[in-house]
């Protein structure tokens, strides 16, 4: 049976094909804004410019130049030497930005799901006849069900602008799957020991550090640009890298010291490494007693996580164990073990990064130079506008007494929260979906579609045709950030900076910036007063001046560095401090977690290993690409085309595999990857694991050149190992099988290949 929200292409009736698209087209009010206007047909006063940006295309958001040729078309981006996320340099991919802004694929206009003929198709409509529909729509599940059934999921700058909107409009469902997909754990372990996260960027002295320690983060590959620059520095300062990773990754071939661990057994090695600095005395003996909570009670429970109890679980032998945290200990407190970022792997991951936060404590690094140092941000006051109406209800009343400790809220949380349940009274009815591609984001993609399934809206704000746009019930086209103005960059760094992003080409097509569809949507829903200025230079300039800048200052520089208050960025010399914690202390010992019921000090707990002809799927990032984002376009594609499954050369021998091979791969569950993968053999890869890129095996034949290229690894990760502290989505507990020949599948597949789906171009 055909379902309501059936798979659709990306595919338009023309302009003939329903009587009522033509009429629809009609311009919205003129509105004179740079670079937004309707009516500026050529931006010749953009002719051989040089007009500052933020990247966008990861989240490290690089400030650069833009540049323009004679004609006003966007020619190269180069970094902006006062930025501290760049110091002037740009990785491949924040090259590749143009490519982005060129790529003919490009979502053109907003498309309104329809049925023509009993089949279901997008129509191109006018910006009115958008809004008009969720606005209609949005009231209806006001009216029936409260304003909190709807729900914002975004990742990128101009989610804020959105999330204003949805929070005037009375819900507070607004989650990135930066969050419990990515990097949640990492903060609530760091908050539930320092009383404070790690944020982005990283707040990691590693330049000045003489000992690098990366557990399952694999920077060089992960291309977090300022990461990367001074992790080379640190090399060529002969610093000591310590690399903990079952696959020999970038970082690791840089590295004095390779740990090539059975995966999902960090929390051994971790605690044997803790077992080793307090018992040997490695540890900062001041520092721990001036600033930490609990040592005792840690000495006690590590008393029997010696090297070699570890290495029955990890491999890595007892000598490496004991060299590895001699040579922390000779580097203390200038070391690192680094927090990593995408962290969400085996369920136990806050208490993992707990373990990682204890060991830097321990060695006396957080707070000092060459550990981690106190960054410094600057917020911008709020443009002035009522108060938000308070909800009654949010997502978390889908999980009564759960997650108490997650600090921000689950993109999964609010997944699960749509799906029909009748133990609450509102499951989210709205999804308002920006610049996330949730099918490829969020793991169990079931459960993603039965979620969808169940929904009264899906609006769909996006730059590209993804997997996500094709379950929309309307699609609205962002133009790229090089088109657009958006918030001001204010992340904090060593010291405060400003970043400006502003359009360096009116947007391409009938594409649209964020801040603008959240004011004119918000506008159809009665919420203007909350969106007082008439256009954003308006609000950025009056923002600005707030702090002694103005838009006119940062058009010029881009970037604008300012002092520090706080004038310490190593705060913890010896001085008074007190924690944001329980007891004012580094906890060691966490009474937080003990509060909620779970371990206050971490503990190994085995998890399930692969049966016999399977092996646990790795995934991961590569240079050029960032997730799904950058596959299709036109200058990274060239670079990379698809991703591989690396396989160890035993196990290659053992399936008579050969490089290049290409063979469909089956989960644990019976999932069948929709593509075929090439097989790479190498020596990188352990015998109990595979590995490939994250972002690959897309299923959108709009995407033109990424559509087919590779396999998705998200589409394999069907178990979730779900982290009972903070609720974050384990990936990294699924294994795959080999097919050499396309095997039949067996109806547990998902449907996300638009080829197999009726509906049709007009
Ligand atoms: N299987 C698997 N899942 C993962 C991961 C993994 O490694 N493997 N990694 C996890 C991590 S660490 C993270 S942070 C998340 C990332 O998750 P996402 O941010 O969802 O990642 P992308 O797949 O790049 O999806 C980005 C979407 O934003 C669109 N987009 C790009 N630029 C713009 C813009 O300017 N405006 C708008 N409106 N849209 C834009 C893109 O076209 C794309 O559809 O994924 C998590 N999920
Ligand atoms: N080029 C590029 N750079 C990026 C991104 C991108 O998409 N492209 N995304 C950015 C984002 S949002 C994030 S979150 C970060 C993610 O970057 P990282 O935090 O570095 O995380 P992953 O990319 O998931 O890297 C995982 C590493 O962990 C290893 N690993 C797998 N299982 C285990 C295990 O059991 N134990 C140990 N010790 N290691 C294991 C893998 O082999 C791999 O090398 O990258 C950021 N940087
Ligand atoms: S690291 Fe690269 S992709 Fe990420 S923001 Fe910087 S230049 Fe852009
Ligand atoms: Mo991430």
């Amino acid at each position: 049976m055909k379902t309501r929200r059936e798979f659709i292409k990306v595919s338009t009736i023309g302009a003939g094909g329903l009587a009522a698209a033509g009429g629809l087209l009609t311009a919205l009010p003129i509105k004179d804004i740079f670079g937004q206007s309707e009516t500026v047909e050529n931006l010749k006063s953009n002719a051989n410019k040089q007009l500052p940006t933020y990247c966008e295309i990861c989240f490290w958001q690089c400030a650069a130049w833009v540049n323009t040729d004679e004609d006003g078309e966007i020619k190269s981006i180069i970094g902006n030497n006062d930025d501290p996320h760049c110091n002037g340099r740009l990785c491949p991919r924040g090259t590749a930005g143009v490519g982005m802004y060129k790529d003919e694929d490009r979502l053109k206009n907003p498309k309104l799901r329809t049925t023509v003929n009993g089949k279901q198709v997008f129509k191109d409509v006018s910006w009115d006849e958008a809004f008009d529909f969720i606005a209609e729509k949005m009231n209806k599940i006001k009216e029936e069900h409260g304003p909190e059934c709807t729900a914002l999921f975004t990742h990128g700058s101009g989610g804020k602008f959105l999330g204003h909107m949805l929070k005037a409009f009375g819900s507070s469902n607004i989650a990135a799957p930066s969050y419990a997909q990515c990097r949640g754990p990492r903060e609530v372990g760091f908050i539930a020991t320092y009383g404070a996260g790690i944020g982005s960027p990283e707040p990691t002295d590693i330049r000045d550090s003489r000992c690098l320690v990366l557990i399952g983060s694999h920077i060089g590959e992960n291309m977090h640009n300022g990461q990367v620059q001074e992790m080379s520095d640190m090399i060529r300062n002969d610093a000591t890298i310590i690399t903990v990773d079952p696959r020999f990754s970038t970082a690791a071939s840089k590295s004095k010291f390779w740990l090539p661990i059975k995966p999902a057994t960090d929390l051994a090695l971790l605690l044997a490494w803790i077992h080793e600095i307090i018992y040997n005395d490695y540890y900062d003996k001041a520092y721990i007693e001036k600033y930490a909570y609990g040592f005792e009670e840690l000495k006690a429970h590590v008393k029997n996580f010696t090297p070699e109890w570890a290495y029955g679980i990890t491999t890595i032998e007892p000598k490496v164990i004991r060299e590895t945290a001699r040579e922390m200990r000779n580097s203390a407190p200038s070391v690192i073990i680094h927090p990593g970022r995408h962290v969400t792997w085996y369920g136990d991951d806050t208490q993992r990064l707990r373990a990682v936060a204890i060991l830097n404590a321990l060695l006396g690094s957080w707070g000092r130079r060459g550990g981690f140092y106190n960054p410094e941000g600057l917020s911008l006051l709020k443009y002035p506008s009522p108060k938000y109406p308070k909800p009654k209800k949010d997502w978390r009343d889908a999980f009564p007494g759960k997650f108490k400790l997650a600090d921000l809220a689950l993109a999964s949380g609010m997944c699960d929260a749509s799906v029909p349940s009748l133990s609450r009274d509102c499951s989210i009815k709205a999804w308002i979906v920006n610049g996330t591609n949730l099918i490829e984001t969020l793991p169990n993609q079931a459960n993603t579609l039965k979620a969808i399934e169940a929904l009264d809206l899906l609006v769909v704000i996006d730059t590209m045709p993804m997997e996500i746009t094709g379950y929309a019930d309307i699609i609205l086209p962002e133009c790229t950030y090089l088109e657009r103005y958006d918030t001001v960059r204010t992340s904090a760094h060593r010291i405060p900076t400003l970043a400006l992003r502003m359009p360096a080409h009116k947007p391409l097509y009938d594409s649209k910036p964020d801040w603008w569809i959240a004011k004119e949507l918000g506008t159809r829903l009665g919420l203007e007063e909350y969106f007082g200025y008439e256009n954003i230079e308006e609000m950025l300039d009056w923002q600005l001046k707030e702090v002694g800048s103005s838009l006119e200052e940062m058009q010029k520089i881009g970037v604008k560095k300012l002092d520090r208050e706080y004038p310490d960025l190593y705060f913890l010399n010896g001085e008074d401090y007190e924690f944001n914690t329980n007891t004012g202390k580094i906890e060691l010992y966490s009474t937080a977690l003990e509060a909620e019921g779970f371990d206050p000090m971490p503990k190994y707990t085995a998890h399930p290993e692969p049966d016999p002809r399977f092996y646990r799927l790795n995934y991961g990032r590569a240079p050029m690409h960032t997730f799904s984002r950058t596959t299709n376009n036109p200058q990274l594609f060239d670079l990379m085309e698809e991703n591989m499954v690396w396989v160890n050369p035993k196990v290659a021998k053992e399936w008579y595999l050969k490089n290049g091979q290409e063979v469909w791969l089956e989960n644990q569950d019976g999932i069948v990857s929709d593509f075929s993968i090439k097989v790479r053999i190498t020596e990188r890869i352990r015998f109990d694991s595979v590995y490939m890129v994250h972002g690959f095996g897309h299923t959108r034949k709009q995407l033109s050149r990424a559509y087919g290229r590779g396999a998705s690894d998200t589409q394999l990760i069907t178990n979730v190992m779900l982290d009972p502290v903070m609720g974050g989505t384990g990936m990294r507990g699924n294994f795959v099988t080999f097919h050499t020949e396309e095997p039949e599948r067996l109806n547990k597949n998902i449907k996300t290949d638009s080829t197999k789906v009726e509906g049709g171009k007009a």
